[in-house]
């Protein structure tokens, strides 16, 4: 069984993710994993602590000569922001007049309800874990992930498809968003170049007037055979387990698979992607075929063989420069909310986190479905699969 968790504080030493279940021989890229790191930390609109930053995946555990040897793998990142904190967030009491406290909750973030919840009079200690500084153990763990489905011929990209009141408004191919992965600067991680312009002013507009804005990326699974996932019991679907991992990221407040929400207010008619029987003879991993994909590669909670298509929509980032109103801790007088540096737009780099938070997901469900210790027996029992797939 594939699981991961994560541990760190945005300003503390390192941050930790901690994957487990990968079988044995899975090559591991380390080149790739940090360029996947490099990935979360671009973008139009990153804040200053993206400048101070450059992670970089410290693996402990679990991989020897380039390859997985079956143990959990731990990865570390270091804070380069940590020598700024040591003294100001120290493990030890040490000195609390260098303690930097957060007195007044964001509307948005997990301030408030963090703070009542773990009995808190400063959600300082809130906002180190709920901040998305996470999301780079989750991007260091999918890019794990990402290795063992790379095996397998299964493949994640990710493109942004609305920024603020801009959005994408035609199909993007499976081969333009993957291109996008390889690019060497990152603005707005959009196919379009007019349309990409055109979000950067929305981010331009937010920057301007000490607001923020977000938008909405979609995440891409291509070469994923039909059969994963099944309608048998509700928590095995494909399509809920996805929901589950995309909603758990940081500022996500919903998730969309294939064109769901178009689909709530159309007619059946406009909305199922008929089923036709291909005359290539060689063509594979079946004959059946899709002339579109409304559904998202997804039918009844099993993968339909058609590319996985799932949407993360964000809301913008609750640290405004120009704050909301809020209370103090202390005195329960009215006044702005705190304000700490922060990102104005995050909309490229939580595509990434969505890649990643769907490789892990899939490599998950793959694992399930298809067993094996070592990538020779997954992959043996895999072939087979597409195998009797194709002769169906
Ligand atoms: C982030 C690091 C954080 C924030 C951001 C994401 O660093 P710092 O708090 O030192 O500026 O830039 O976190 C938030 C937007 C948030 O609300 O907490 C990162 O590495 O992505």
């Amino acid at each position: 069984m594939i699981r991961f968790s994560t541990a760190g504080e945005s300003h503390g030493e390192a941050l930790i993710a901690l994957v487990s279940g990968v079988p044995a021989g899975v090559p591991i890229d380390l080149e790739r994993v940090n360029r996947e790191l490099w990935r979360r930390q671009q973008g139009y609109g990153r804040g200053g602590r993206m400048k101070i930053e450059t992670d970089k995946a410290h693996i402990l555990s679990g991989v020897r000569h380039g390859k997985t040897i079956g143990s959990p793998i731990a990865i570390e990142m270091i804070n380069r922001d940590w020598k700024n904190w040591e003294e100001k967030l120290p493990v030890e009491p040490g000195n609390a007049a260098l303690h930097q406290s957060v007195a007044s909750p964001r509307p948005g973030h997990a301030d408030l309800p963090g703070a009542l919840k773990y009995n808190f009079q400063d959600a300082r200690y809130v906002l180190e874990r709920a901040s998305a500084r996470e999301s780079t153990s989750r991007v260091a763990a999918g890019a794990i992930a990402k290795e063992m489905l790379r095996a397998l011929g299964i493949e994640i990209a990710s493109h942004v498809v609305r920024v603020g009141r801009v959005e994408l408004e035609r199909n993007a191919s499976w081969y333009e968003i993957a291109a996008l992965g390889a690019k060497e600067e990152v603005a707005m991680g959009c196919v379009d170049a007019a349309t990409e312009e055109r979000m950067k002013e929305e981010v331009e507009e937010a920057a301007r007037t000490g607001d923020t804005v977000n938008g909405v990326f979609e995440v891409v699974v291509h070469g994923l055979p039909a059969g994963v996932g099944t309608f048998a019991n509700w928590d095995e679907r494909l399509d809920a387990h996805l929901a589950f991992a995309v909603m758990s990221i940081q500022a996500v407040k919903a998730v969309e698979i294939g064109h769901g929400v178009v689909a709530a207010s159309s007619f059946g008619s406009a909305v199922h992607d008929a089923i036709y029987y291909s005359e290539d003879v060689e063509k594979k991993p079946t004959r059946f075929e899709r002339h579109q994909n409304n559904a998202g590669g997804i039918e009844g909670g099993i993968s339909n063989g058609e590319d996985v298509v799932v949407r993360g929509y964000l809301k913008p980032i609750s640290t405004l420069r120009k704050p909301l109103e809020s209370v103090r801790f202390d005195t329960r007088e009215k006044t702005s909310a705190s304000y700490e540096r922060s990102d104005i737009c995050v909309v490229p780099a939580a595509g990434v986190i969505g890649e990643a938070m769907v490789a892990l997901t899939i490599a998950a469900q793959v694992q399930a479905k298809f067993g094996g210790d070592s990538l020779l027996e997954l992959k043996r029992n895999f072939e087979g699969y597409l195998e009797q797939i194709r002769r169906f």
